[in-house]
């Protein structure tokens, strides 16, 4: 395997939950996964990662693990796993597992143990703090709201950036960090490709702990648990330690990481082969999303993250994944979302520099759920931000609203296979509720139309993997193109003699610009409407040409 591979690699997320239920229990399984790896074959990708599989209470749905070693039985087993990875191979697909090390699950025997006795080996896995007025040693906000600190029956207090049932191991710890290593190295020696890692950024805290001012009670501490000085050396480490043997990819979850550290983390020797780029990732501030001085913003930002990364390392780009909203209602107003808008809007991200990734359903389109109350909810972060919402008396609806458009549900809810019952995702009660409009974007349905948005998404993955083209989209230069175009989001890549145009009319108005020279490799509408020298872009055309 060449080195840097990743760089030609097209990514499926998995959501193993919502993927595809064998045993009727309502629950995704691996054995869905391998089920269906004829069809994540057909879409053209070489790679997936498959969200977190391990032995885990599920308060985070897997995020929150209790033994690294073992699948959890409600995705599972072992073996499973195995027969899992014998016939990705067959298919020509690597798989990514996601690494959970910034906290394990208050269930794991490590925390146990500590629970048990203050003294022993494992408590020193953790960040225990006791105070003499028996309140909190600060006043820091956890991601998922409410205090990064909770209680012990015994007075300590424990640290968690995320649930209370997610205790953060402690990285200071020489002995945490070689049993890290050693869940890494396990991991790929079974065949495993790599990792997409989770919440790096958070391992290193400023450790005097001292509170925020604040008028508000509790504050999120950002510049105190995010890229903290001195994280270096433990990322430096645990790259020659482990990652540097193998040749794999790894992909961070790295929130935090500004321009200043980018080439650190993903550079040519950065300690990850990519990290996620969250520099655009959503149109959510503004009123109308349609306008052209809202696409310009975006634009502006897509393309200052872009002339960055492309020289100074290498990004994973994404529009959709399971802590996001669906990006067809992230990205366009409503009146505006159809095949042509949800095409356009992954034209335009697909031929970035980087390894784009898909999220399951993304490639059919699938939308936000409609949430009524929170008791159809699943999701551990959005019943914490309502909980804190009651306690602190603010206005709940308006957490609700929030939860209906950005809520991390929206993009877990079942895989539509089908417009049959359950949309084919399980027999039995699923864990999360079906979207009605399986009866309409299913996978069976968009198989059948060439006009589908799942054909489209196939021609895009094959595009971008092409023999000859692939070349340029994984090493080629990035520069913007018809800046003045407002409206209109273009870029050209150029490697040697090739130079290809990849260009998207964002918004609902008809657009004329001069035809591009060379050959249209690819279009989202099936006319190319030009006269004279003009080319008529319609409402959401995205074109892309070349010049050999
Ligand atoms: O998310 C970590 C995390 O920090 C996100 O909430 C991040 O702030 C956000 O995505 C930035 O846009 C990861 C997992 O992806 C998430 O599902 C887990 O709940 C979380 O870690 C805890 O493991
Ligand atoms: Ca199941």
């Amino acid at each position: 395997m060449e080195a840097n591979w990743w760089k030609n690699s097209v990514v499926y997320q998995i959501y193993p939950k919502s993927f595809k239920d064998t045993n009727g229990d309502g629950i995704g399984d691996l054995n869905g996964i391998t089920q269906k790896m004829d069809y994540i074959a057909s879409l053209g990708v070489d790679v997936v990662w498959i969200c977190p599989v391990y032995k885990s209470p599920m308060d985070d749905n897997g995020y929150d693990i209790s033994d690294y070693y073992t699948i959890d039985p409600v995705f599972g087993t072992n073996e499973d796993m195995d027969r899992l990875l014998v016939e990705a191979k067959k298919h020509n697909i690597k798989v990514l597992l996601d690494l959970v090390v910034n906290h394990c699950s208050d269930e794991h025997l490590w925390f146990q143990k500590a629970k048990n006795d203050p003294d022993c080996e494992e408590a020193g896995y953790f960040y225990f703090l006791d105070t003499d007025d028996g309140k909190e040693p600060n006043n820091w906000r956890s991601n998922f709201g409410g205090s990064v600190w909770s209680q012990l029956q015994d007075g300590r207090w424990y640290y968690h950036t995320f649930s209370p049932k997610q205790p953060d191991l402690n990285w200071e710890n020489p002995k945490l960090r070689k049993e890290v290593y050693k869940i890494i190295e396990w991991w790929l020696q079974k065949g495993i490709a790599g990792f997409r890692i989770d919440a790096i950024t958070f391992i290193k805290k400023d450790l005097s702990f001292q509170s925020k001012l604040s008028t508000e009670g509790i504050r999120y501490p950002v510049e105190n648990f995010t890229n903290y000085s001195g994280i270096d050396v433990f990322l430096q480490e645990m790259h020659t330690e482990v990652f540097s043997k193998y040749n794999c990819m790894t992909v961070a979850e790295a929130p935090g990481v500004d321009n200043k550290s980018f080439q650190k983390y993903a550079g040519e020797n950065g300690y990850f082969s990519m990290i996620f780029d969250f520099n655009w990732d959503n149109m959510q501030d503004e009123k109308d999303k349609s306008s052209e001085p809202a696409v310009e913003r975006w634009k502006a930002k897509i393309f200052n993250s872009q002339l960055f990364t492309s020289k100074n390392g290498w990004s994973a780009i994404f529009l959709e994944n399971h802590d996001q909203s669906r990006c067809i209602n992230r990205f366009l107003e409503s009146k505006d979302q159809n095949v042509f808008s949800a095409s356009a809007l992954a034209t335009m991200y697909f031929f970035l520099c980087g390894t784009p990734f898909i999220y399951q359903g993304q490639e059919i389109g699938m939308t936000n759920a409609v949430w009524h109350s929170i008791d159809e909810m699943n999701d551990v972060r959005a019943k914490r931000m309502l909980k804190e919402a009651v306690e602190l008396n603010t206005n709940s609806e308006k957490v609700l609203n929030y939860i209906n458009e950005l809520g991390r549900d929206n993009s877990r809810t079942p895989m539509q296979w089908n417009a049959g019952s359950n949309a084919g995702f399980s027999m039995g009660v699923p864990w999360l509720k079906v979207q009605a409009n399986h009866n309409v974007i299913n996978v069976e349905d968009e198989e059948r139309d060439p006009l589908s948005l799942l054909t489209y998404y196939k021609k895009l993955i094959q595009l971008r993997r092409h023999a000859v083209y692939g070349k340029v989209f994984a090493d080629g230069t990035f520069q913007k193109i018809l800046e003045e175009c407002s409206g209109i989001i273009a870029y050209k890549r150029a490697i040697s003699n090739m130079e290809v145009e990849v260009i998207v009319n964002f918004t609902n108005q008809q657009k004329k610009i001069k035809i591009p020279s060379g050959i249209c490799l690819l279009s989202n509408y099936q006319k190319m409407i030009m006269t004279d020298d003009t080319l008529l872009l319609k409402p959401y055309q995205a074109v892309i040409f070349s010049n050999t």
